[in-house]
């Protein structure tokens, strides 16, 4: 079944310059790339991207991660949007698994992500881990004529697409 995720290159990924090798791996697969933008993540982003780990301990480290405060305040990262078969799947092989410790040593996390010694985990790149966590997370970072299909119903108001 088609579905779409949103594929972030994180700051540690973007500050050591992965984008290029992230894009490479996804470009192997026969997902389609229907959107992709740099984006400057404002705390309300990272939160509201974050907001269902916020009970988390490390939930507060996690949103100064994103914003790039560990990472020379880089805190534009590049986000993409993928479409096709499996793609969840496809997409969470080609990550590995959360900590780049645990990663499988040819994905992205295990080849090129690490564990700080203040047990930071610079895992190099979210993807989605379902198709409802895809869609919400497109729908926050994309605005409707920034993917380039049209794989979420939108609405016209005053001239302008929004998703519905
Ligand atoms: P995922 O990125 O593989 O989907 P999630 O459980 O959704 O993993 O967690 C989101 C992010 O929170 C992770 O990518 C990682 O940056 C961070 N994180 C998750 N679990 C831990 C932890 O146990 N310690 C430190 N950071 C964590
Ligand atoms: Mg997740």
């Amino acid at each position: 079944m088609t579905e779409h995720i949103l594929v972030i290159i994180k700051p540690d990924g973007m500050l050591k310059g992965h984008a290029g090798h992230v894009l490479a791996r996804f470009e192997e697969t026969d997902l389609v790339l229907v959107g992709g933008r740099v984006v400057k993540v404002t705390r309300t982003l990272a939160e509201t991207h974050y907001a269902h780990l916020k009970d988390k301990p490390f939930f507060a480290e996690l949103i100064r991660f994103l914003m790039g405060e560990f990472h020379d305040n880089h805190d534009m990262v590049l986000a993409l949007v993928f479409s096709g078969d499996d793609a969840v799947k496809q997409g969470r092989a080609i990550a590995g698994a959360t900590n780049p410790e645990l990663a499988e040593p040819h994905s992205i996390r295990g080849s090129l992500g690490r564990v700080t010694t203040k047990g930071v985990f610079e895992n190099v790149i979210h993807v989605s881990s379902d198709p409802v966590e895809g869609e919400r997370e497109i729908k926050l970072w994309f605005a409707p004529d920034e993917v380039a299909r049209e794989i979420f119903p939108v609405k016209n108001i005053n001239g302008r697409k929004e998703w519905l």
